[in-house]
């Protein structure tokens, strides 16, 4: 008799905690059991030899987004969805970008309209706010929380989005009361400028020089800052992008005092360097990205933090400009480095390369690779358990890996964006997802896509889970210390 209408057989599952040999039955889209020679699917997958790992839950894209400068973004729902998910990758957490005058309700109308026809995978948004008014944050936030967007993002650094101290107390109060999750761009503003202006006076023009004007103090002196106002707010909070040693150490002191500061990392800390800035020409604009990848020593680093808990997420920042007029080369080949769109593609490749580098080479187990890649970002945006685990009762959004399967990574055959190019052109990974489902569909079988446009589906967030784990709220959230006036 068919019980199921998907059986996976034999495999090896993996969650952030456990790794062991079942069977996953798949049921309307869901697991509906997992065990030891289950009764029969209408469909069956061997999966002998082979990892079940849940589908990466990647919580930090940028799809179809609107630029300020008239760049075009390269990947809207489809292309950006597809790379994804033929990188084993099944939810996806764009941003939608708050734009002047208009309200964050029609806003985000605008980014459900590009993704519902569109999106292969499932999705889920986060706010990026520019103009956090008395009405953005008292009206209009609530509403979007109301709507399942229970997270948001904002700028230390570019004008036009860039928030003084002032006004990031005012969006981490208001945090702190809705419940959101509060993710924060952290660069101090005018270290780069000084330091830009200083380098293109001196005509130091060249993209090598992003990653000067780039300092890490500046990055660190933001992070710093960023926590100390999450502090007197006692807001939990994420760091995203996360580049080097100093900005990890202070998410890493914090995280020991009590307070709940989050980190995120992503694939080009620990496979770029600022060396690769430096290649010929104008070749080095496709590794530029903000902050820019380091050095050596700060990519270990950032291995440190993944495997002592400083980051919760890894996330690609998959930021997709092509290296031609419409990207990258917006302001043509004399381009100075402050002219260049910063961002780096990654979604298809942040799964392969983390498991390949990481657990391949024995710098983090299979479970934690899991945490890192799906169930801490699931559990952070309000999604766990229906994301990011194989449970029962969970969507059964599933990958499966063939963890000997070696590749070598070439954009013309293999990647599925329409970006052009990856930074990571003719790197020897190992292991590969070969097949996978999205809440049962398969998506993608021997390497072809198997799903429509428009399948995939918003995703309503419920409030954060600020209990993953780093440490306790803060304990100085206390009034008696403000004298026992009631400030937030
Ligand atoms: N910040 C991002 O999150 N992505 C791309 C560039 C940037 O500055
Ligand atoms: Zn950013
Ligand atoms: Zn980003």
């Amino acid at each position: 008799m068919v019980n199921f209408d998907l059986v996976l057989r034999n495999g090896t599952c993996a969650t952030a905690s456990d790794t062991f040999q079942a069977d996953i039955g798949i049921q309307d889209g869901r697991i509906a059991a997992i065990g030891e020679s289950l009764s029969d699917g209408a469909r069956e997958i061997d999966a002998t030899g082979r990892l079940i790992l849940p589908g990466g839950v990647d919580s930090h894209c940028h799809l179809a987004q609107e630029t300020v400068d008239g760049v075009e973004c390269a990947d809207d729902f489809e292309s950006g969805t597809r790379s994804a998910a033929f990188g084993g990758t099944t939810t996806v957490m764009p941003f939608a970008m708050q734009q002047p005058g208009k309200t964050l309700g029609e806003t985000v109308a605008a980014y459900h309209a590009l993704a519902g026809p569109k999106a292969i995978i499932d999705y889920g948004f986060h706010l990026i706010l520019r103009d956090p008014n008395p009405q953005v944050l008292g009206q209009e936030l609530p509403a979007m929380i109301e709507q399942g967007i229970t997270s948001f993002k904002v700028y230390m650094t570019y004008d036009t989005f860039k928030l003084d101290d002032y006004e990031l107390l005012t969006v981490l109060s208001a945090a702190r009361t809705l419940g959101a999750m509060m993710m924060v761009h952290a660069e101090n503003d005018d270290i780069i400028r000084w330091l830009s202006e200083k380098l293109t006076t001196g005509g130091h023009r060249a993209p090598k020089y992003h990653a000067i004007a780039h300092a890490r103090i500046a990055e660190s002196e933001a992070t710093r800052r960023a926590i100390d106002l999450a502090s007197l707010t006692d807001t939990p909070m994420l760091i995203v992008h996360v580049s080097d040693e100093a900005a990890t150490s202070a998410i890493r002191s914090a995280q020991t005092a009590g307070l709940k500061i989050f980190g995120e990392t992503c694939p080009q800390y620990l496979f770029l360097t600022a060396a690769d800035l430096d290649r010929d020409g104008l070749e080095g604009a496709k590794y530029c990205c903000s902050p820019p990848p380091r050095d050596s020593a700060g990519q270990e680093a950032i291995w440190r933090g993944l495997k002592n808990g400083t980051f919760q997420v890894f996330s690609s920042d998959h930021a997709p400009y092509r290296f031609d007029q419409t990207g990258k080369l917006r302001y043509g080949m004399d381009a100075s480095f402050t002219q260049l769109a910063n961002g780096v593609p990654g979604l298809e490749l942040r799964l392969p390369l983390l498991f390949s580098e990481g657990v391949g080479k024995g710098r983090l187990s299979l479970n934690e690779f899991v945490a890192l890649t799906a169930t801490n970002a699931a559990k952070l945006y309000g999604l766990h358990p229906r994301k990011g685990t194989i449970a029962v009762g969970a969507d059964a959004d599933l990958a499966i890996w063939d963890p000997n399967k070696k590749v070598t990574v070439q954009y013309e055959t293999m990647i599925h964006d329409d970006v052009g190019f990856t930074p990571y052109e003719g790197r020897h990974l190992t292991g590969w997802p070969e097949t996978v489902l999205s809440r049962g569909r398969v998506v993608i079988e021997n390497a072809t896509l198997c799903a429509q446009p428009g399948s995939g589906k918003f995703l309503d967030c419920a409030k954060p889970d600020a209990a993953l784990p780093t440490g306790r709220l803060h304990p100085e959230a206390n009034p008696a210390e403000n004298g026992g006036a009631r400030l937030i």
